[in-house]
């Protein structure tokens, strides 16, 4: 059933409006006259769980009775956003939605906007384990998600001064209307503690880790409904509470506040979201987040295996484990431990089924983002699982690297899972890498370097273990819901099926030429831009012109991705604007969206200068508002949703090598953005499938970024060499831009020279100038821009997750379709 032709559900307006105010008395306790948005948006959710439900139901007892192989994706983050509307969509009640409240004096759209965001991820990676849920139920995978039940997501952003403040987000404080609470399903998670020898009877020895601390772990269900609600999936976050055994025990010893200690100290492992999103140096709570997550999945899956089983020989069988990145590798020695101390397996037993059941995804090739945890820290809390890590490494160097390369000690140095420097430490990446059937990166060239670059040696040992899967993102979130105008002029012209087939848009490139289409796709264009400039005149103040090209970076600010790179462009062409008021250009809005790791201190001055910079620009009535910086406070899912479909032009533009894919790069081309990029990450995949001539390529390439750091790089060649580069760096010294407080902007200029400009930007600034030109040129041709425009929507099909979920079901997981009656 395609509900885009026919509701699933035969629910009609009427009997949607009679649910929603039964909900809103006897659910929210409230009446039509008194309730507000909040209780209108929980009627609206009760109404929508109410079918939600009855599929989840069926999903879980066809998937039990049929006994199917899953799928289950292990993340420390899931960045879901906001699921009313997305819900809506894909149970294919949205208009019926719409019109029910229309009779009740209500807006949906309004209503979905009372909904806080799930921010339980950073950024691109957590967003990703979110479309990939949404195409696990879509194409009727069974699948499971596990991680964190995060308190608190990732901070709220407040500007203060131009300046980045950190507020904590507290998602659920008036309460979730999707999670449900399973305590039927809870675990009890060990940690700290010593290990014990015991030597058995029969010689036997064997290992009994005495715990000195035991937490429990409590299931919250989200149900994830797949577009076409014939699936419904679960994504279960586990939440750390005190064990009531261990409170108990201190209370009836008069240790009452010693035992709120406790309960605050164990709430402590789930009560926050780690905001650094490339690097953070071993902290012990972070082990204990990933640890206490990983064994109460492992048990949870343990649990529904034994349901159907009661040895262990199906369990490969049944049972893939994806790792998304390193975060959740400690799974692997807790399976083994759990197969072995608990299931009295035999060691490789054990490890064949280890091997078997995990794969590995990689995020990226930056070292300082590779995991590595002192070796003394999980001596103190995972004491048992460093034994088993030395036991899996001391195989590995024996019969692995020994047998390849014999009596090689700087191999065995590199590949071991051990660093044997001071202090010693646990190589994450190795152990995934030893351990997983297969180990994939996010896009071909990323896929690439991972073999080539990253780990050279164990692709010798084991070629095919390394695979690409390019990310992809879910089309009814970033194009179905976001852009409903858009989504219905394609529906009007190519059919009903490209939400579940984006292929199909591809019927779309023959209207790019037609004046007719063309008009239609930009009058949206237009419309989407005019909401969004209501958004930024609310949000920050500023007044922009729809009419000027809208050119928007959305993503982390991280300094590889080279929003500074973007900086000292707005203020070359701020100054040529000065020296020049004919300079002739097309007027400009450029729109940002970032956080910045809270301890990340060039990334949070990178924020300050483009706020200052952007104050001074936007009063600066010389340039007659051809040029306008936007920075948007508190990036995050649902603002994306807003900006992304207003985009004219996305702005991808990372060191060659460094982005291991990107996804906002794929949703801005899907709603009709012209990419400036470099050829990095997917944005090559990108270039390929929409056509060079249809998006900005500029830049070193990979081959030539290392060709140039080899030679030796020395910004300042760049600095002396174009007066242009120099004037809008020497401008940081002054106080321009902060007036009264000259040298406030120092350290960005300190980054690009003085320290040496790790990431090319002076490098890379002639091209990526000279690309702008390019699209201020296609801009100023009308009917050009609009049929590029349309070309990038009709071939971004690959960059769907389904067909990123289709690569993993062939190559790595082989599951099966399920059909649920
Ligand atoms: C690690 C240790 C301690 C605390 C936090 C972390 C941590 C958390 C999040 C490290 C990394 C992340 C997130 C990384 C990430 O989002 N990577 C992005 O993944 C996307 C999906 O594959 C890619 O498209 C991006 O290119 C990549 O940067």
């Amino acid at each position: 059933v395609n509900p885009m032709e026919k509701p699933l559900f035969e629910l009609d307006k009427d009997e949607f409006k009679q649910e929603i105010v039964h909900h809103l008395r006897t659910t929210l306790g409230t009446s039509e006259k008194k309730a507000s948005k909040q209780a209108w948006w929980m009627a609206t959710c009760a109404t929508i769980n109410q079918m939600l439900f009855e599929r989840l139901t069926s999903t879980q007892q066809t998937h039990l009775q049929k006994d199917t192989r899953a799928v289950h994706y292990f993340s420390a983050e899931f960045l879901m956003g906001r699921l009313t509307a997305n819900n809506l969509h894909n149970l294919g009640l949205y208009k019926t939605c719409e019109e029910a409240l229309k009779d009740l004096n209500l807006e949906l759209a309004d209503l979905c906007e009372q909904e806080p965001d799930m921010a339980l991820g950073n950024g691109g990676l957590g967003r990703l384990a979110a479309c990939f849920i949404d195409s696990l139920a879509t194409l009727g995978y069974p699948a499971l998600g596990y991680g964190l039940h995060y308190e608190h997501g990732l901070f709220r952003q407040e500007i203060r001064d131009g300046r980045q403040v950190e507020r904590p987000d507290s998602w659920r404080e008036y309460g979730n209307p999707w999670e449900i609470c399973r305590p039927e399903s809870v675990q009890e998670i060990p940690l700290y503690g010593y290990v014990e020898t015991v030597f058995g009877e029969d010689c036997q020895v064997r290992k009994v880790w005495h715990p000195g601390r035991i937490i429990k772990g409590v299931p919250w269900d989200i149900p994830i409904v797949g577009f076409g609600a014939q699936t419904v999936n679960i994504l279960r976050l586990w939440e750390s509470r005190a064990s009531n055994f261990f409170d108990w025990d201190v209370f009836n010893h008069g240790g009452y506040v010693d035992s709120q200690k406790e309960k605050a100290e164990a709430e402590t492992i789930s009560k926050v979201l780690y905001p650094n999103d490339e690097t953070e140096a071993g902290k012990e709570l972070r082990l204990v987040q990933q640890y206490f997550f990983c064994a109460c999945s492992l048990k949870d899956i343990m649990r529904r295996y034994k349901r159907t089983h009661t040895d262990f020989k199906e369990f490969a069988a049944q049972i893939a484990v994806q790792l998304n990145d390193t975060h959740p590798t400690i799974a692997i020695p807790e399976l083994m431990r759990e197969l072995i101390d608990e299931e009295g397996l035999e060691w490789t037993e054990a490890w064949n089924i280890c091997k078997q059941v995990f794969s590995y995804t990689n995020h990226t090739l930056l070292p300082e983002a590779l995991e590595t945890w002192p070796v003394y820290l999980f001596e103190r809390v995972l004491p048992r699982h460093l034994e088993i890590i030395y036991e899996i490494n001391a195989y590995f160097l024996k019969n692995e690297v020994d047998a390849k390369w014999p009596a090689n000690n700087e191999i065995k140095r590199k590949l071991s899972i051990i660093d044997e420097s001071n202090p010693r430490r646990v190589r994450m990446a190795n152990l995934c890498v030893i351990t997983s059937h297969k180990v994939n990166g996010v896009a071909e060239i990323h896929s690439k370097l991972v073999k080539e670059d990253l780990f050279p040696e164990f692709n010798q040992l084991w070629p095919d273990k390394f695979c690409n899967v390019t990310n992809g993102v879910t089309p009814r979130r970033w194009l179905l819901s976001c852009n409903q105008e858009l989504a219905d002029l394609f529906t009007e012209t190519v059919g009903t099926e490209w939400p579940l087939n984006l292929d199909a848009l591809r019927e779309l490139a023959k209207y790019a030429d037609d004046p007719v289409f063309q008009k239609k796709f930009m009058d949206i264009k237009l419309h989407n831009k005019e909401k969004l400039v209501k958004v930024i005149k609310a949000e920050t103040g500023i007044d922009v012109s729809a009419d000027a090209i809208f050119d928007i970076q959305i993503k982390r600010l991280h300094e590889y991705k080279r929003q500074q790179l973007n900086l000292l462009h707005i203020l070359v062409l701020y100054r040529r604007l000065l020296l020049n008021p004919e300079y002739d250009i097309h007027p400009r809005v450029f729109i940002f969206g970032s956080k910045a790791a809270p301890g990340y201190r060039v990334a949070k001055d990178i924020i300050y200068a483009i706020n200052k910079v952007g104050e001074r620009i936007n009063d600066d009535p010389r340039i007659k508002g051809k040029l306008k910086v936007v920075f948007m406070p508190n990036y995050r899912v649902s603002l994306a949703e807003k900006l992304i479909p207003a985009a004219d032009v996305s702005e991808q533009i990372s060191t060659a090598g460094y982005e291991a894919s990107g996804t906002g790069n794929m949703k801005l081309a899907m709603n009709g953005a012209i990419t400036i990029g470099t050829l990095d990450g997917a944005n090559i995949e990108i270039a390929e499938e929409v056509g060079e001539d249809n998006c900005v390529i500029f830049g070193l390439t990979v081959e030539e970024v290392k060709e140039l750091k080899a030679r030796g790089y020395s910004p300042w060649d760049y600095y002396y060499a174009n007066a242009e580069i120099k004037s809008a760096l020497d401008w940081l010294d002054t106080d321009y831009f902060t007036p009264g407080r000259p040298g406030e902007l120092q350290s960005i200029k300190k980054s690009l020279l003085d320290y040496g400009d790790t990431y090319l930007t002076l490098a890379d600034f002639a091209s990526y100038d000279e690309a702008h030109q390019r699209i201020n040129s296609l801009y100023r041709d009308k009917a050009r821009w609009a049929k590029m425009a349309i070309i990038n929507a009709a071939s971004v099909g690959k960059f769907n997750s389904d067909r990123s979920i289709q690569d993993y079901v062939r190559q790595i997981w082989h599951l099966d379709k399920c059909d649920i009656s």
